[in-house]
């Protein structure tokens, strides 16, 4: 699916079609990813050869960690942030994204390592960022679909998203994605030390930040296919954080705005 790439293009020609994004990290979370990781960042590796990958692990019992340190050493453009414990998918973006910028790059990358995100369609967002400042890969825009997703989980996708589109105002179908591309401007410009959210709503969070903020927000569509190896870290606990939190904030603004204080 790589757009605009002639069969005859190599790597350097493709290396170039992204220069005035600047640098790219693709930030790849994982727990208990073993049977993935090797794969999924063979294809990132492929689909855009000039990105950098950083695997955030979280001390996963299975072995992701090694497996990930054994990529590394094959490959100066793999790097991997080993981390304490498993402290959720908010937390590890987010020393995902302070590392990046620490480190210069100018486009922080978000993906999941189950296959979910298809490495291919990274192209399709890191076009789309050269006239936006945050691009979401999204399910729930006309040409975006699910592959082999159960009905239970498409119906609570497609809910969360409506759920929080409506309570919080933010004009986007698909709010809780997780595969998305920012330019670091717009990651610096939302407070992410404020950011206590762990599951989905860590993506709704940001989300929300970036319209407030502003930022020119745009979604692309993409195919999103269920994991076939591995299991899900989706829980009862993350949905209740996520209505929660939607909820709280939802309510809050709406006060907030009843009462004509600034809007948070
Ligand atoms: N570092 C870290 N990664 C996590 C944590 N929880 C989930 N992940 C990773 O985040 C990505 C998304 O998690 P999944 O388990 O696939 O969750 P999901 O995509 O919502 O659920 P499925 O659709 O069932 O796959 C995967 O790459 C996970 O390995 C965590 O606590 N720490
Ligand atoms: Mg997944």
């Amino acid at each position: 699916m790589n757009e605009g790439v002639g069969a005859g293009e190599d790597a350097a020609d493709r290396g170039r079609r992204y220069g005035p994004l600047g640098r790219i990290l693709v930030i790849i979370p994982t727990f208990n990813e073993a049977e993935n990781v090797k794969a999924t960042v063979g294809r990132v590796r492929a689909a855009v050869p000039e990105a950098h990958v950083l695997i955030a692990d979280d001390n996963s019992p299975d072995g992701t960690g090694k497996l990930a340190d054994e990529l590394a050493a094959e490959d100066e453009r793999v790097r991997v942030l080993h981390r304490k414990g498993k402290e959720g998918l908010g937390a590890a973006y987010l020393a995902g994204f302070r590392w990046g910028i620490e480190h210069g790059y100018d486009v922080l990358v978000e993906m999941d390592a189950d296959g979910s995100h298809q490495p291919e369609e990274l192209p399709r967002l890191l076009t789309a960022l050269g006239g936006a400042d945050l691009v979401l890969g999204s399910r729930w825009v006309p040409g975006g679909r699910v592959v082999n997703w159960p009905k239970y989980r498409e119906m609570l996708s497609r809910g969360g998203s409506t759920y929080s589109r409506f309570l919080l105002g933010v004009p986007i179908r698909d709010v809780t994605g997780g595969f998305r591309a920012f330019r670091r401007k717009t990651l610096e410009g939302l407070d992410m030390a404020a950011v206590a959210s762990q599951g989905y709503c860590f993506q709704v969070d940001l989300a929300w930040r970036a319209v407030k903020a502003g930022f020119h927000v745009v979604e692309v569509p993409i195919t999103f296919v269920d994991r076939e190896h591995g299991s899900s870290k989706m829980s009862r606990d993350i949905v209740a954080e996520a209505l929660w939190r939607v909820t709280a904030w939802g309510v809050g603004s709406r006060v907030d705005r009843l009462l004509g204080r600034p809007r948070r």
